[in-house]
């Protein structure tokens, strides 16, 4: 019962759309009604219970916060009689007016996990990061800096506090991550035109027109997510850390990319297994100002809502051997378009070396790839092109168990849910 508490008093309980995902194994039910406050309101409720021989174990209230003249009650039953509950429901809602929320239920086994509708509520994955926050791990390159310790808790500290539809704070780089960027941009920059994909090659001097791309500058997320919402509408949201891959895909179906702000580790410039700003800028910016490109995103974003867990496992491996890692066939060449080789110096050339497998795109098959995340890639996919990509993730798609379909409505910036039921 824990995890239901705990929502009572986090945000998300208050998100009628959502549905618990960890049913109760002990057959309990949880509910959460609200009621006005007058005279006997509670007891009609339960006189309700009784009458059809539904056993109350825990009782709980509370003022809501939504409506200061109601009250909330938290309530455990014993979920043997389920008919009779869905009409008890039912009569609280049509003959009280009392407002539901179903938090478990045995029965409801293949329930759907709580995904975001609406832009603005991205803003709940902003304290959900899995690691290398404020707190590096022992293993990191900057562990042992307190220097570098104290300025990633300063970026964390950014992407806490930031909130949808505010500017990105602009942020004054030191001399030595002024000098760490510029190696990693001088040293790239020799190999894109040989290497990178025609569409890196074709924005990249728009960048360094527009956006500040220079050596001896580390360029702002503001500008870069105005330059990208007006090429695509992808924009750019600051981000303290890794997220989960279920939060992190999330953003794509809004085209909202989270960024870190931070940059590496200036003792490794050549090559990082985490995120930095070199990485999103050098790797990822480029590629999403391409029309093509940025609707395949979307759409692994679009098809991981709501998602089941082992399909997210598959999307985010799709993710990887693509936005990450992925290959593109250039006439007879292969180029690089993959986020993770354009932002490495060392992997950028080994990766169109003879040295790896190349295999073709093929999702079924791409999806169950096992990867290292902090060495080189043995294997890398090739895709014909964005537009097949994004036809293969479609019909991809269309194999996730899902009682509904999405669509994301840019003139409200929501994802509307079509019912299949
Ligand atoms: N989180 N902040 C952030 N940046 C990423 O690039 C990222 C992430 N979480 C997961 C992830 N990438 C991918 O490896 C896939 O799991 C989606
Ligand atoms: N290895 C990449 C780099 O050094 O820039 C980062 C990869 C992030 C997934
Ligand atoms: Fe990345």
């Amino acid at each position: 019962m824990d995890s239901q508490h705990c929502r009572m008093n986090g945000d998300s309980f208050q998100e009628s759309s959502y549905i618990e995902d960890s049913p109760n194994k002990n057959g309990v039910i949880s509910l959460i009604f609200s009621l006005k406050e007058e005279v006997g309101a509670l007891a009609k409720v339960l006189r309700t219970f009784e009458e059809k021989g539904i056993n109350l174990t825990h009782i709980e209230s509370r003022p809501s916060r939504l409506n200061k003249d109601e009250y909330e009650f938290f309530i455990n039953l014993e979920g043997k009689n389920v008919p009779a509950l869905d009409k008890i429901i039912k009569s609280l809602r049509s003959d009280i007016g009392a407002t539901v929320h179903e938090l478990s239920r045995t029965k409801k086994k293949d329930t759907v996990p709580w995904f975001p509708r609406s832009i603005q509520e991205l803003d709940r994955f902003a304290n959900q990061i899995l690691s290398y926050g404020a707190e590096l791990d022992a293993d990191h390159p900057g562990f042992k800096d307190p220097v570098y310790r104290a300025r990633r808790k300063e970026f964390a500290d950014i992407a806490y506090n930031y909130r949808h539809g505010q500017p990105i704070p602009r942020v004054t780089y030191t001399e030595e991550e002024k000098k760490t960027w510029g190696t990693v941009f001088r040293e790239l920059k020799t190999l894109y035109p040989t290497h990178a994909c025609y569409e890196h090659n074709h924005v990249f001097p728009l960048l360094e027109k527009y956006c500040g791309y220079r050596e001896d500058n580390i360029p702002q997320l503001e500008d870069i997510s105005n330059f990208l919402q007006s090429c695509t509408g992808f924009r750019l949201r600051p981000v303290a850390g890794l997220l989960s891959s279920r939060d992190f895909l999330a953003g794509l179906a809004f085209r909202v990319f989270h960024s870190t702000q931070y940059i590496r580790h200036a003792s490794k410039p050549m090559y990082t297994p985490e995120p930095d700003i070199c990485h999103e800028l050098l790797g990822h910016v480029p590629l999403f100002a391409d029309p093509s490109f940025a609707q395949f995103s979307q759409e692994i974003g679009l098809a991981s809502l709501g998602a089941p867990d082992d399909f997210i496992e598959k999307l985010a491996t799709v993710y990887w051997f693509t936005v990450e890692f992925g290959l593109c066939k250039e006439g007879d060449a292969l180029k690089a378009y993959g986020a993770g080789l354009l932002s490495s110096f060392g992997e950028l050339q080994y990766c169109l070396s003879s040295k790896p497998e190349i295999q073709p795109l093929v999702l079924e098959k791409t999806s169950l790839q096992k990867y290292p995340v902090t060495e080189f890639q043995p294997v890398y996919y090739v895709a014909e092109s964005f537009k097949d990509a994004k036809d293969k993730l479609r019909k991809f798609a269309e194999t996730i168990p899902r009682p509904f379909s999405v669509r994301y409505n840019p003139y409200t910036q929501r994802i509307e849910v079509l019912d299949n039921a």
